[in-house]
C-alpha cells in the first residue's frame, strides 16, 4: 500500500530499462553490444541511485524546515553489505527491475552478485549499526550516521593450505552509492601546543595552536527506509592534505617524494579499517582516526545546530549523540572544547550540555577490549584535549570525594586516569562520566556491566543512569532480502508485508503451525535454501554435501571466547565415535554437515590456529571413505554480510556457544532463528532472551552459567579439575598427528590442559556433547523439528531492530519521528 506514496517509482519496466540503458551508454560510455553483468549492475545501481537521491534531498529539505531534534549515531564501523538489493526492496521496485533486466537479457541474481560488499566493519558491532540505520529511516527518525570512508574495508580472507591469508579489500573501484561533497569539508588539527592567557575581563583563555591540519571531506550515502519516503544520510569522512595537492616548491627543487609525502600522510588517516574486533592497543594512527572522525562530525553537527540560531542551552534539545562503544569517546572532550574555547561558555554550563547530549552503548565486558590510551600519546597528539580530560577528571573526583568520603580507594578505582606506567586514559570511564545514559545490549550483559566494570559508577550515579536495550536485527535484510520465499509465505498468511514494519505480527503464524500446506511449504523453503548452500559449497570448496543432512553452522568472528574450538573438538569427537562404529551402526547415525566461517584478526594467532585445525579436520574427515555422508566438515572462506544472507536461511542448527558472560548479545543468533533454524547455545547474551521468547523446548541450551565462571576459573588455577575423558581422547588424537603436524596445535591444546582453560572449554564439553546427541535425536523426528522451527519464527517479533530504535528514542534520545510530506 505504501508504494502509492512514492512519487519516484519506476512506473513500468520500460521506464526502468531506458534509465539503465541511458546510464550504460552515457555515464559508463559502454556500448549495449558489449554489455556484461558488471555493466548491467552499474546501470541498475545508477538508476536506483537517481531515485534515492531525490528522496534524500526531499527528506533533508523537510527535516531542515521542521528543525526537529536529530539523532547522530557515531560508529567507527558500519557493516553495510550490498546496497542494490536493499534499495530495490526498500523502495518496492525490485519486481519491476527484475522484469526489466530480464528483457535486457540478465538475471537479477547475477546482477546483484556483481556488487562488492561495503565491509566497513569487523562484525556484530558494525552490523548492528547498519541495522540501526535501516530502522531509523524506516521509522522516520531524523538521523545521521557518521563514520570514516576507509579506502580498505575489512580484509578479504583466503584459505591457502588451510591457513588464513589476508588480502586487502579495495572496494572503491566503483561505488555508485556515495556522493562526494567537495563543498562539505572540515579542517581538523593535530599536535601543536596550548597557549594560555588571561583576557581583559580576567577570564582564562586557552588557544590550541601550531598544529598540523588535515582536511576531512564528506561522502554521503543515502539510506532508504522501507515503505517510507524518509531517506537518511550516512556521512563518511575521507582525509586529505589541507593545502590540497602536493608541495610545488619541493617538487620544483627535485624533492619529488617529499613533495607528496604530506598528502600521503594525511590520506593515511582514512586509509584502512583496523581489523580487530576486541583489541586495539596503542596505535597512534588509530587514535588519529578516532579524533579526525569525532572532530569532523562534531563540527558538522554544531554547524547544523547553529543554523537554527537557538541558544546553546537548547543544544541537547536539538541534538542526541549516541556513542557506539568507546571508539567515539573523544567527542566528549571535543564538544566541551568547542563550547568553552570557541563559543566562550563557562565550564559548568558547557559540561551540563555535554552530559545531556551523549549516550554511550557498551558492547563488551572483556577486559582486553576496554579501550585505554596512553597519556603521553594523547598529550602529543591532542594537547588541549588532555587538559580538558584532566579537568573533567578533577571535577568528577572532587564530586566522588564529597559523596564518598570514607571510601578513599574509590578515587583511584574510578579515576579516568589509570596510575600505571605510562599513565593511561580509561575511555569507558570517560564515556560513562560524559553521558547521561549508558546501556548494555542484552539483559544479562546490562546486568553484568552494573556489577563488574561499572559497579562503582552505579554507586556514584545511582542505577537509573544504566539501562538495557537488547539488540535487534532488521527484518528487511535478514528475512525479506535473505529469504524472499519465506517472507512471501509469511506475507501470504498474514495478509501482506506489514509484518516487515511490525515484526510482532509474526505471532499470528502460530495458528498455522498445524496447517499441512503451510508446513509443507515452510519445509520446502528450508530445503531449497540448503540446496543453494550445498551448491555453493560444491563450487567453492569442492565438497559434496547432502542437503538432507543436518546443517550445523557456526559463522562469526573467530575468537576464543566464542569457542569455535569447542565446536571443532566436538566434531573430532563425533568423527572418532563414527570410526568406532560398524558400517551398519554408522548408517543409523543422523548425517551432519558442520559448517564454519569467520575471520580472525591478523595478529590473533590462537584464532588462526583454530581456523587451521578446522581445515585440517575437514581434509581428513571429508576424504575418509568410512565416513561418507555421516559427517562432512566445511570452512567457508571470507565470511561477510552477503554470504551471511545466503548461509543463514540454510541452517538447521546454529552454534552460539560462548563462555557464559562473555558474549554481550550476539545478533546472528536472532537471524538464524528468524529464518527457521534452531540454536545450540550457552546461557549468554541474547540467547537468554531468545529462550524466554521461543520457549525452553525450542532451544538447546547447555553449559555452565555466568555466575559459576569465577569459581570454575579458580579451580583451574589451583589445578582442581579433571579433564573430561572424551576431550582427553580428542587431544590425544591431535597430539598423535591425526590432523597434521601436532606441534601446530600444541598451544591450543595446552591453553586448555596446562594454562587455566580461561574459556572453560573442558568444563562445558560433556554438556555440549550430550546436547548435540539430543539434537541428533530431535532432528530424526522431522515433524516435531518443523513444529519447533515454525513456533520459533512466530515468536521472534521482539528481536526487530525497530523495537530497539524505538526504545533508544524513548529512553535515551527523546526524539520523535518526522514524516516526510506526502505520507499518510
Ligand atoms: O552489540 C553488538 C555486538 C554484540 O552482539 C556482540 O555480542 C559483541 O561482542 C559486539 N562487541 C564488539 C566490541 N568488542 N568486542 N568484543 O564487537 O557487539
Amino acid at each position: 500500500a505504501w508504494r502509492k506514496y512514492s512519487a519516484q517509482e519506476f512506473k513500468t519496466k520500460d521506464e526502468f530499462d531506458s534509465e539503465v540503458v541511458k546510464h550504460i551508454e552515457t555515464t559508463l560510455a559502454r556500448s549495449l553490444f558489449n554489455c556484461d553483468e558488471a555493466a548491467a549492475y552499474a546501470g541498475t545501481a545508477l538508476a536506483f541511485r537517481d531515485r534515492l537521491i531525490i528522496e534524500w534531498n526531499r527528506t533533508q529539505q523537510q527535516q531542515t524546515a521542521a528543525d526537529p531534534k536529530r539523532v547522530y549515531y557515531l560508529s567507527l564501523e558500519f557493516l553495510m553489505g550490498r546496497a542494490l538489493d536493499n534499495a530495490m526492496l526498500n523502495t518496492g521496485m525490485k519486481n519491476i527491475a527484475s522484469e526489466g533486466l530480464e528483457d535486457l537479457g540478465f538475471r537479477m541474481e547475477d546482477v546483484i552478485s556483481q556488487e562488492r560488499d561495503a565491509a566497513l566493519g569487523n562484525g556484530g558491532l558494525g552490523r548492528l549499526a547498519a541495522c540501526f540505520l535501516d530502522s531509523l529511516a524506516t521509522l522516520n527518525y531524523p538521523a545521521w550516521g557518521y563514520a570514516l570512508r576507509y579506502r580498505y574495508g575489512i580484509f578479504k580472507q583466503e584459505i591457502i593450505d588451510g591457513y588464513q591469508v589476508e588480502i586487502p579489500d579495495y572496494w572503491l573501484d566503483f561505488n555508485p552509492w556515495e556522493f562526494p561533497r567537495h563543498d562539505v569539508t572540515v579542517d581538523v588539527q593535530f599536535y601543536g601546543n596550548v597557549r594560555k592567557y588571561t583576557d581583559g575581563s580576567g577570564k582564562q583563555i586557552s588557544v590550541w595552536e601550531n598544529g598540523e591540519i588535515v582536511t576531512a571531506v564528506a561522502y554521503d550515502a543515502p539510506i532508504p527506509g522501507y515503505g517510507t519516503k524518509t531517506t537518511n544520510n550516512l556521512r563518511l569522512w575521507s582525509s586529505k592534505a589541507s593545502h590540497g595537492e602536493f608541495d610545488f616548491t619541493k617538487f620544483n627543487s627535485g624533492e619529488y617524494e617529499a613533495s607528496v609525502a604530506d598528502q600521503q600522510r594525511a590520506e593515511t588517516i582514512s586509509a584502512v579499517l583496523y581489523p580487530n574486533d576486541s583489541l586495539e592497543r596503542g596505535k597512534e594512527l588509530r587514535l588519529k582516526q578516532q579524533y579526525f572522525w569525532c572532530a569532523a562530525s562534531l563540527f558538522d553537527i554544531v554547524r547544523r545546530f547553529k543554523k537554527s540560531r537557538k541558544a546553546w542551552k537548547e543544544f541537547p534539545n536539538q541534538v542526541a549523540i549516541q556513542l557506539n562503544d568507546t571508539h567515539p569517546t573523544l567527542a566528549i572532550p571535543e564538544l566541551q572544547r568547542i563550547l568553552i574555547d570557541q563559543e566562550g561558555l563557562e565550564w559548568d554550563e558547557a559540561w551540563s550540555i555535554v552530559q545531556k547530549t551523549f549516550g554511550y552503548t557498551n558492547h563488551t565486558v572483556l577486559p582486553e577490549a576496554l579501550e585505554k590510551w596512553s597519556v603521553p600519546l594523547i598529550q602529543h597528539l591532542l594537547p588541549r584535549h588532555l587538559q580538558i580530560i584532566y579537568d573533567i577528571n578533577l571535577n568528577f573526583l572532587q564530586y566522588v570525594e564529597r559523596n564518598f568520603p570514607k571510601d578513599r580507594d574509590m578515587l583511584s578505582r574510578v579515576s579516568i586516569i589509570e596510575e600505571s606506567q605510562p599513565k593511561m586514559v580509561r575511555m569507558a570511564y570517560l564515556a560513562v562520566i560524559g553521558s547521561h545514559k549508558v546501556n548494555g545490549v542484552a539483559e544479562l550483559h546490562s546486568d553484568l556491566i552494573k556489577t563488574t566494570i561499572f559497579k562503582d559508577f552505579v554507586k556514584i550515579y545511582g542505577p537509573d543512569k544504566f539501562t538495557n536495550v537488547t539488540n535487534g536485527i532488521t527484518p528487511r535484510r535478514w528475512l525479506h532480502q535473505a529469504n524472499p520465499r519465506l517472507s512471501e509465505l509469511i506475507a501470504s498468511k498474514l495478509g501482506g508485508y506489514d509484518f516487515l514494519r511490525d515484526l510482532t505480527q509474526l505471532h499470528k503464524l502460530e495458528s498455522y503451525v498445524d496447517d499441512k500446506e503451510f508446513r509443507k511449504e515452510f519445509q520446502e523453503i528450508k530445503y531449497a535454501n540448503k540446496v543453494r548452500l550445498a551448491k555453493y559449497i560444491k563450487e567453492v570448496n569442492g565438497i559434496a554435501v547432502n542437503p538432507s543432512s543436518l546443517f550445523d553452522i557456526q559463522v562469526k568472528r573467530m575468537h576464543e571466547y566464542k569457542r569455535q574450538q569447542l565446536n571443532i573438538f566436538g566434531v573430532i569427537h563425533r568423527y572418532l565415535e563414527l570410526k568406532d562404529m560398524s558400517p551398519e551402526e554408522r548408517k543409523k547415525v543422523q548425517p551432519r554437515v558442520s559448517i564454519f566461517g569467520g575471520k580472525a584478526a591478523p595478529g590473533y594467532w590462537m584464532a588462526k590456529t583454530v581456523i587451521h585445525l578446522i581445515n585440517q579436520v575437514s581434509k581428513v574427515v571429508n576424504s575418509d571413505k568410512d565416513i561418507g555422508d555421516a559427517l562432512k566438515v566445511v570452512f567457508l572462506e571470507d565470511y561477510n554480510v552477503s554470504k551471511a544472507e545466503m548461509i543463514t536461511p540454510a541452517s538447521d542448527i546454529s552454534e552460539h556457544i560462548s563462555t557464559a558472560g562473555t558474549e554481550a548479545s550476539g545478533t546472528s543468533n536472532m537471524k538464524f532463528v528468524l529464518n527457521g533454524g534452531l540454536i545450540i547455545g550457552t546461557c549468554d547474551g541474547a540467547n537468554i532472551e531468545i529462550t524466554r521468547e521461543v520457549g525452553e523446548d525450542n532451544i538447546f541450551l547447555f553449559g555452565n552459567l555466568s555466575e559459576d565462571v569465577e569459581d570454575l576459573r579458580h579451580h583451574h588455577f589451583y589445578g582442581e579439575f579433571q579433564l573430561d575423558p572424551s576431550l582427553d581422547r580428542v587431544f590425544k588424537t591431535i597430539r598423535e598427528g591425526a590432523f597434521g603436524d601436532a606441534g601446530q596445535f600444541s598451544a591450543l591444546v595446552n591453553s586448555i590442559v596446562d594454562h587455566g582453560d580461561y574459556y572453560l572449554v573442558s568444563d562445558d564439553f560433556k554438556s555440549y556433547l550430550d546436547t548435540q546427541k539430543l539434537i541428533d535425536e530431535a532432528y530424526k523426528n522431522q515433524e516435531e523439528w518443523l513444529t519447533k522451527t515454525i513456533t520459533s519464527v512466530a515468536r521472534m517479533g521482539f528481536f526487530s531492530s525497530d523495537r530497539c530504535i524505538d526504545e533508544y528514542a524513548e529512553m535515551i534520545w527523546n526524539v520523535e519521528p518526522v514524516k516526510v510530506q506526502g505520507q499518510e
